[in-house]
């Protein structure tokens, strides 16, 4: 296979751009959408020859490649039926909850695998024909676990790494899988597997023990296939955002001044609460809503003073577990409001909508108390977000053990979301907190990620695939 002409290749299911109407011929014109992982790659793309391939998010025909931002940006398409069945179908009605410990079923579906299959490839070829002799390719998440073993087929010359950014079961339940081998052997083409989590790591090794037959010692796996024998790694490599990038926009006179106002706008309660997710179930707003309205109806948190502003931002909405949980949720808002709201006052300001990210710092710098209740999650950036955000020192974390984000800030409030009682403890501890406590836990949260940035995440993980040792990782 001829090469071609980038030294380091992005494998993503998106593209970093959104389409913004088409061009006079006709064909589709992007725009590009900075969001944590191209920001991340951004110096890298920079640095080297660097190439991202990804879908641009809207079904049909693409436009050529391009660049913008130094990048290389190459379109994957996607017919309106792969959209249904590799996208909507194989990764988020089957992966995504299966990955997330059947918190909803999973659909198991060959129609779906076989489209799945067949989208895979093409990222793969697409990815061959971008590398140069001896590139580097990173594959990016679920949506492509077998793009790895489909490019090395085709390119052994290539250093291919992977990362899952949602977390990897146990073997009891991904065993579920129909095609379990297949997926294992699929990443297993990659020469560096990194997860969100040493747990999710182990999980992968006691897969390719059990599903592939693979040895494993410590951390690696031994294949031997075509191109012989090899040893792939598999470890935590746990993502972050750009901290310093978040803190800058949280500092900016108009972020701030938008806080007071947002305080203000709500009535000057004496506890602002937030949840910020996209709307899906495994970030437990449900949960979430559960245990406040509990704490308003045993009178434990004041029915004046304290409100809840839940961002619940539009996600996946063709897939019925997420019309449901859509449902759901507002009836519960609803109901809530409803029970203990008066005229010009209500409990819940529930948003479902998206919103720029100026308004996002702004709501962080807002909030006492971030709640974080995710019944399971990869990482979970929000928490990471709302600790850069508070340049001023406070506020308080409460953090779901089962997101990843959990191993570092461990000065958070840790919960258990399904453990209502322990949940309610743990909010009315963070809303009394006292300043000094606040502090002490913000300071010690602020300094590891403001060390532990999207950027080192990057750097580890590529310094890793190329051979260099790792530095110690400190507290996980
Ligand atoms: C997956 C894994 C892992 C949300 N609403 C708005 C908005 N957001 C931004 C947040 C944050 C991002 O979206 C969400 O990131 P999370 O990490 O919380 O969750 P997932 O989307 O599920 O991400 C997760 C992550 O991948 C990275 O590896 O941490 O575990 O599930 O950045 O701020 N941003 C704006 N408006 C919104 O309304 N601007």
């Amino acid at each position: 296979m001829p090469s071609g002409q980038y030294d380091f290749v992005v494998v993503a299911n998106r593209l970093p751009v959104d389409q913004v109407g088409t061009e006079p011929d006709g064909s589709p014109r992007y725009e590009t959408s900075p969001g944590g992982l191209v920001t991340a790659m951004a110096p890298i793309m920079a640095a080297h020859d660097g190439a991202w391939v990804g879908w641009p998010g809207a079904p049909g025909e693409v436009g050529e490649a391009f660049d913008a931002d130094g990048i290389h940006l190459v379109p994957v398409p996607l017919s309106t039926t792969e959209v249904a069945d590799y996208y909507e179908g194989m990764s988020n009605g089957t992966l995504w909850p299966l990955f997330h410990d059947v918190i909803a079923a999973p659909e198991y579906h060959r129609h779906w695998w076989d489209s799945y299959v067949a989208v895979n490839q093409r990222f793969a070829d697409a990815a061959a024909a971008q590398a140069a002799e001896g590139a580097t390719v990173w594959v990016q998440d679920y949506q492509l676990l077998l793009v790895p073993a489909r490019l090395r087929e085709q390119r052994p010359d290539l250093k291919i790494g992977f990362f899952n950014h949602i977390p990897f079961p146990g073997y009891e339940i991904f065993s579920q899988l129909p095609w379990r081998r297949q997926v294992v052997e699929g990443v297993l083409g990659a020469d560096l597997v990194g997860f969100q989590r040493r747990s999710d790591a182990t999980n992968f090794l006691r897969a390719c023990r059990r599903a592939a037959e693979a040895v494993t010692k410590g951390g690696t796996v031994q294949v031997d296939d075509a191109t012989g024998r090899r040893e792939v790694r598999a470890a935590a490599f746990p993502i972050s955002i750009d901290a310093q990038a978040f803190e800058d926009l949280a500092t900016s006179p108009e972020v701030v001044a938008r806080a007071e106002q947002i305080r203000k706008e709500l009535g000057e309660p004496d506890t602002v609460l937030l949840g910020v997710d996209r709307l899906d179930y495994t970030k437990g707003i449900r949960h979430r809503l559960s245990t406040f309205a509990e704490l308003l109806e045993d009178g434990t948190l004041d029915k004046e003073s304290t409100v809840l502003v839940q961002v619940a931002s539009p996600s996946r909405e063709r897939v019925q577990a997420y019309s449901d949980l859509r449902d759901e949720v507002e009836l519960t808002v609803g109901r809530l409001n409803g029970d203990h709201g008066t005229v010009g006052f209500s409990p819940v300001h529930y948003l479902h909508q998206s919103f720029p990210r100026e308004e996002m710092a702004a709501l962080y710098l807002a909030a006492d108390v971030m709640l974080v209740t995710a019944l399971r999650d990869g990482m979970n950036l929000v928490a990471k977000e709302y600790v850069a955000a508070r340049h001023d020192g406070d506020g308080v974390l409460v953090l779901s053990e089962f997101a990843g984000a959990a191993d570092e800030l461990t000065q958070a409030v840790l919960i258990n979301p399904h453990d209502i009682d322990g949940s309610k403890a743990a909010i009315v501890r963070a809303a009394r907190m006292p300043a000094d406590e606040r502090r002490r836990r913000m300071r010690a949260m602020r300094r590891r990620v403001k060390e532990h940035d999207v950027e080192r995440w990057a750097q580890d993980f590529l310094g890793t695939l190329a051979g260099e040792p790792r530095e110690p990782q400190g507290q996980q």
